[in-house]
């Protein structure tokens, strides 16, 4: 099957591949550096737009390890782990979505928190037409997968390109069939056309 995108009713989301989630970060995802190839090529293709996500905690964020939370200190705004990749092509990022901004609250989705505060990204993406989403990006078993169920319930088509993700954890099959029943597909680079 080969999948072509839009120019008028598709966008690429590239959630997250920041300094920090790069192996070597803060809290580097294994082999989160193999995501920046597969989706310079994806941004070359036909979208009606390509938004990039950054988590930018403050910090003392709640999901930080020092305020009972479950990661490691992260993504900090104003340090240089915040910064997205530097060999990813931004080239064509036309919108940045921060999240996970407010100290009590985390934002695994680049929708909306967990407290229910949007990023706007929802009415960004209906303003300008768009149907449909491509996802990619860090990591895939949390962020990535959050932000796909989120613009499902959003009422867009959601793909994730799984080639250009990697999860913190290896095993993610539990995720991967929450993805399934929400009706998210799952795709690989060798789908579309002219990658
Ligand atoms: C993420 C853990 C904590 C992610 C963000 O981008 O997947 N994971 N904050
Ligand atoms: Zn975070």
């Amino acid at each position: 099957m080969t999948v072509m995108t839009s120019a008028i009713h598709d966008a690429l989301l590239i959630i997250d591949v920041q300094n920090d989630f790069l192996p070597g970060g803060a809290l580097g995802v294994p082999n989160g550096d193999h995501v920046i190839a597969p989706i310079n090529r994806l941004s070359g293709l036909p979208f009606r737009c390509v938004i990039a996500s950054q988590d930018w905690h403050p910090p003392e964020h709640i999901s930080f390890d020092a305020m009972g939370g479950p990661w490691p200190s992260h993504c900090v705004r104003g340090t240089p782990g915040v910064e997205l990749a530097q060999t990813l092509d931004q080239t064509r990022i036309r919108h940045i979505v921060r999240k996970g901004t407010s100290p009590a609250h985390d934002s695994y989705s680049a929708f909306c928190d967990d407290g229910g505060m949007t990023t706007g990204l929802a009415a960004l993406l209906g303003g300008l037409d768009v149907r449909r989403v491509f996802i990619a990006g860090l990591a895939l078993d949390f962020c990535v997968a959050a932000t796909a169920l989120d613009a499902r319930r959003a009422g867009f088509e959601a793909i994730v390109v799984m080639d250009a993700c990697r999860p913190v954890h290896r095993i993610w099959e539990a995720t991967q069939t929450s993805l399934q029943k929400a009706g998210v597909e799952i795709l690989h680079t060798s789908s579309l056309t002219d990658v």
